[in-house]
This record gives C-alpha cells, structure tokens and sequence, in this order.
C-alpha cells in the first residue's frame, strides 16, 4: 500500500476560481477516495474545447469553482473500499463516459451512456453527493468526473479503465476524449463500410479523428471541409482524399450543393465536427437521399436549435448523434490502446503543442488558436 493511502494528498492543481478568468495555480488537498472511488496520479492531461467553454461560462452545468480537465491519464495511487477492478500502480484513462455495467443503459447493450454517475458529475460532486477536493478550506467542484487539471485527482471505480503498461502515457491522455470520439464515431457508432463515401465537417482533432476512422474502415471518397485553409495538409496526412474550403466556393454555390453534385447525389456518412447547427444542417442535407447518415459530434452552444425540413428524413436520410464515439470506456478502450501500440491508428501525430502544468495557460491560450489539434501538459 502507498504511503499516502487514506490520508490527504497536498499537490498542485489549474483552479478554475469564476468563468471567464484564466485558470489559476494553486496548491490543493485531495482527499482519499471513499467507497467505490479511486485516487489517481494524474501524469498527462490533453485541453479540449470542452474545458474551455466551461471555462467561458457558457457550460449551464459548469460550476465553480472547479478544477476542469477530462482527456488524462496517470497512475492508481490507492483505492477505497470495494473497489476490485483497478489496483494501486494501474495505469488508466479517466473516462467521462462512466461504464458501470449494472444501470439500464449499460445492460442495454444498445449505447455507450451509462447513468451511474451522470446527476452527481453534472453537478460537480462524486455519487456521494461530496467533494474531494479543497483550496484554502474552500471546496472545489469536480469536472465531468475525471478533473484532470490537478495532479491527483479522485474518481468514480466506474470513470477510469485500466490499460496496458507499455503504452505511453503522454499519448495515452488522448484516448480521453478527441480521439476515441471521432475514431469511434467513425467505426462503432457508424460502422462506415468499405468504398463508402464520406465528409467531415470541421478538421480539429476530432475530425482528423474521425478521418482516420473512415481510413482504417477503407472508405471511399473522404471529403474533408473547414473554413481554415490551413486544415487541408492536416486532412490529407490522415486520409481524406479531397478538401473543400465552402467559404471559397463560387458566388452562390452552397456546401451542400456542391457536396451533392461532386458525389452524384450526396455522401453515404456526413459528421458534424464543428459545433455548429448550420453546418449540421449542411451535413444531413448533404447526406445522399434514401440511405445518407449524417452523425452530429459537434457541441453546440446552450440554447442552439437545428433546423432542418423533415422532408429530408421522411426520404431515408438519417440524423443521429455520437458521444465519446459510441465507445464503452471500461470495455472498449483497452482494445483501442491494443491497435494504437501496433500502429494501426494515429494518437502521436495530434499532438502539435505540449506544455506543463506551471504554464498550463499557455496551453490554453494555444487550443484557441487556429494551429492547435492537441495540447497535452505534463503535470509533474
Ligand atoms: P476544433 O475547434 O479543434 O475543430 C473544429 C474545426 O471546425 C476547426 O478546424 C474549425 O476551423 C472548423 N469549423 C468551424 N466552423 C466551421 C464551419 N462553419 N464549416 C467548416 N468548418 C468549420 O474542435 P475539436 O476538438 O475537433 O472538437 C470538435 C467538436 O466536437 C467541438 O464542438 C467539441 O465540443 C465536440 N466534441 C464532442 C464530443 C462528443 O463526444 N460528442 C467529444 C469531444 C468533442
Ligand atoms: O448521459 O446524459 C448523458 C450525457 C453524456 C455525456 C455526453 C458527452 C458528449 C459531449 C461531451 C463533450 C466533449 C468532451
Ligand atoms: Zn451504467
């Protein structure tokens, strides 16, 4: 057993004190993990445009203040009662997608969501109800169950998967979210088919991702689109065969329509990347009548609507969503670590700016730059 087991661990942590404000760092005490919980080493974290719209204020469930981070992984440091799955010295990644196996989304066998966790992590707390972490005698809220912006940091036995020793841990952190979620929505959500023809919308590390999805599944045509030129060279190191800027298409031509023509009638899978409820919008109409799917990924901001005429699914287009890529983190992702360790998927190449946590705004300063797939931060 460690040393620290059952006593409170003094570490330092990015602390989101208010909305809008530049993360902070501080020294913190992490308690020990009660029944079911897990304390965890985190050794390398990725930012994720998730953390920073928490970060934004513009999260209707973001709650501060809070350490932030989702897409980490690190090392067991101890276990609280009736915990069996992992075992202090386990290297895992935290999962923001639980996987509890026993809630009826779990034993559904029909989705990746489990409902285990899901009321307290929306409110910030472990499923006790409590906290884990304090800054000065002041409690902070968790973050989407993983709060991986802190050296140590406390979750659920049902929010980490245990993962093969000799896959690097840097790289690993990616498995967490941006990832496994367009890879995921590409091969499990949608099992895109051989020769099958496709356009991703918006090339961040998620729609690199789900690129290279299409790739591994063979897929035909891989039509990448975004507004950055400067995403062209990106998409086609990952396997798209063509890019289109729709911002430069001519003068009353739109997405869609030129999407439709160049395909004779439309794409067999379209995924939203982006976020926007436009280019959502684009990415069912562009999808090919009769059996078109078109896959939103994409956050949108609070309050955002799609609009589309139900004309569109009445003539056999699908729309459906992805979350996390459909993948049962528990399950499912040491397989993943398994292809990435022999090479048949990408994790190294998103990774375009590393920093540590003593200058972890640094790294938040270059997600929001249009030139950054992933930043990850060594937490040493
Ligand atoms: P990112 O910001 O790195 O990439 C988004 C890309 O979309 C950028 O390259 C941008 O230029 C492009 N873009 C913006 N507007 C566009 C438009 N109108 N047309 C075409 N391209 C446009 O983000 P990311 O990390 O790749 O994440 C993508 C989205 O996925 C975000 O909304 C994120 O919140 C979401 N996300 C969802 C899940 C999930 O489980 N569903 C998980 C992770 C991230
Ligand atoms: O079960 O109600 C639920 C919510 C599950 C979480 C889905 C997350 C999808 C997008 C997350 C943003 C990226 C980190
Ligand atoms: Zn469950």
């Amino acid at each position: 057993m460690s040393d620290t087991a059952g006593k409170p661990i003094t570490c330092k942590a990015a602390v989101a004190w208010e909305a809008g404000k530049p993360v902070s760092l501080e020294t913190i005490e992490v308690a020990p993990p009660k029944k079911g919980e897990v304390r965890v080493k985190v050794n390398f974290t990725g930012i994720c445009h998730t953390d920073m719209y928490t970060l934004s204020g513009s999260d209707p469930e973001g709650a501060f203040p809070a350490v932030l981070g989702h897409e980490g992984a690190g090392v067991v440091e101890s276990v609280g009662e009736g915990v069996t799955d992992v075992k202090e010295g386990d290297h895992v990644i935290l999962l923001y997608t639980a996987e509890c196996r026993q809630c009826k989304f779990c034993k559904s066998g029909k989705t990746n969501l489990c409902g285990a966790v899901r009321a307290t992590q929306g409110k910030g707390v472990m499923p006790d109800g409590t906290k884990r972490f304090t800054c000065n005698g002041k409690e902070l809220y968790h973050f989407m169950g993983t709060s991986t912006f802190s050296q140590y940091t406390v979750v659920s036995q049902y929010s980490l998967v245990a993962i093969d020793k000799s896959c690097p841990l840097d790289k690993a952190c990616l498995l967490g979210c941006g990832v496994t979620t367009g890879f995921g929505a590409a091969t499990i959500t949608n099992k895109i088919e051989e020769g099958a023809n496709v356009a991703v919308f918006g090339i961040g590390c998620v729609g690199l991702a789900v690129i290279d999805g299409a790739s591994f599944n063979k897929a035909g045509r891989i039509i990448a689109i975004d507004i950055n030129d400067g995403k062209e060279q990106w998409a086609k190191k990952f396997g798209a065969t063509e890019f289109i800027n729709p911002s430069k298409l001519p003068e009353g031509k739109s997405i869609v329509d030129h999407l439709i023509d160049i395909t004779d009638g439309g794409l067999d899978y379209t995924f939203d990347c982006t976020g926007n409820t436009k280019v959502m919008r684009s990415a069912l109409e562009s999808a090919h009548k009769g059996w078109g799917e078109a896959t939103v990924i994409g956050v949108a901001a609070a309050g955002e609507e799609i609009s589309f005429r139900p004309f569109q699914v009445v003539t056999g287009r699908v729309l459906r969503g992805s979350a996390f890529g459909g993948v049962k983190g528990r399950t499912q992702l040491p397989g993943m670590v398994d292809l990435y360790q022999k090479g048949e998927f990408k994790i190294d190449e998103y990774i375009t700016h590393t920093t540590t946590l003593d200058e972890i705004n640094k790294g938040v300063d270059h997600t929001k730059s249009g030139n950054c797939i992933r930043c990850v931060v060594s937490m040493d």
